[in-house]
């Protein structure tokens, strides 16, 4: 296996070949798998970073989209491996590896306003500086962390306070903290890979999930539920980053070329999201007229904010003073965006 691998990983090495008598250089091939289909937002950045990497060197980009490799606990193993040389995975799995990367899971913490969303992951220090840090210490290269849209919520029964929560086991993703958030708001929390959330919610094992409305959108979870509720406590965040030893292995043209390519994606993505949660829920009702979209007043969000003060005291122990700091420091560069 060990052998299989080095031969895998060896990709930033060139290939000669001779074909009929002339010499031609390839340079190899890169991995880079992802955690949604190709259409979707992971699969729209991913698609621009090949394009960006091919059009400005000789290297070519080879996407694994999700479930070509396994779940996103496989692809994270993958690209620790180096078997892969590019990997999006979302904190709520990263949780798992890099406790502090569940900082995203404090409710209420990043802001609703697009501008200001994107202008915090645009400059956070925490983003840049702090996390860094925390990737390399799992082999990871940290590239870039860019939001996926307003978490909604969808379930079989309406929800407006946590007391409807009473009994409705809702799918989150395997970290501990979100099932802490969901704790607080009065709900049973279910971690599981996406590969088993449908089928879960078919069966009636769940009755809930939550997801950014595109998600839901495009894997027809409007099917297997009835209300989609926005709470407005999150908002999707991922992040892509490369095998730390095949990276710092690159030409420092290399590294440039491939910083550009990413800084070039990030814009795109948030370009392309604009508009896109209004877009897919014309979508969802198009496809399900009776289903019922609910977005919560101020007022009926403030209990679920007072519940939020216990998940970032949960936070806090899970971390200890590193996840403090990066809180701190989040909070910080949030409060630096703020109109
Ligand atoms: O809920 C999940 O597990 C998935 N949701 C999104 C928006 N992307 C990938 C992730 O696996």
């Amino acid at each position: 296996m060990a052998a299989y691998n080095t031969v895998l990983a060896g990709s930033i090495l060139a290939v000669a070949t001779t074909i009929a008598g002339v010499s031609t250089v390839h340079a190899d091939t890169w991995r880079y798998a992802f955690e949604e289909a190709k259409d979707e937002v992971q699969g729209k950045f991913a698609q621009k970073f090949k394009e960006e990497v091919e059009a400005n060197s000789d290297h070519e980009i080879q996407l694994f989209p999700y479930g070509t490799l396994g779940e996103s606990a496989d692809i994270m193993e993958q690209a620790q491996a180096g078997i892969l040389q590019f990997v999006d995975q979302s904190p709520g799995f990263t949780g798992a590896l890099i406790p502090e990367a569940q900082v995203f899971f404090v409710p209420y913490l990043l802001p609703q306003d697009d501008q200001e969303l994107f202008d915090f992951f645009r400059t956070s220090k925490a983003i840049t500086e702090m996390f860094p840090k925390l990737y390399a210490e799992q082999g990871l290269e940290l590239l870039t962390m860019f939001p996926e849209g307003d978490v909604a919520i969808t379930t079989r029964e309406p929800v407006k306070s946590p007391a409807d929560f009473n009994e409705v086991k809702v799918r989150v993703m395997t970290n501990p903290l979100l099932v802490e958030s969901y704790k607080a708001f009065g709900a049973t929390p279910t971690p599981l890979p996406w590969g088993e959330v449908y089928g879960a919610l078919q069966t009636g094992i769940i009755q809930g999930q939550e997801n950014p409305t595109f998600y839901i959108l495009s894997n027809k979870l409007y099917e297997v539920s009835d209300y989609m509720t926005y709470i407005g406590h999150n908002n999707f965040t991922t992040a892509v980053m490369a095998n730390q030893d095949f990276f710092s292995g690159l030409s420092d043209e290399d590294k440039t070329m491939v910083g550009d390519a990413i800084d070039v994606a990030f814009e795109y993505i948030l370009d392309y999201q604009q508009g896109q949660t209004e877009e897919s829920i014309k979508g969802i009702m198009e496809a399900k007229p009776g289903y019922t979209v609910t977005t919560l007043t101020e007022e009926e969000r403030q209990p679920f904010k007072d519940a939020s003060a216990q998940v970032e005291a949960a936070f806090i122990e899970m971390t200890g003073d590193s996840g403090k700091a990066l809180l701190e420091q989040f909070k910080a560069d949030l409060d630096a965006v703020k109109k």
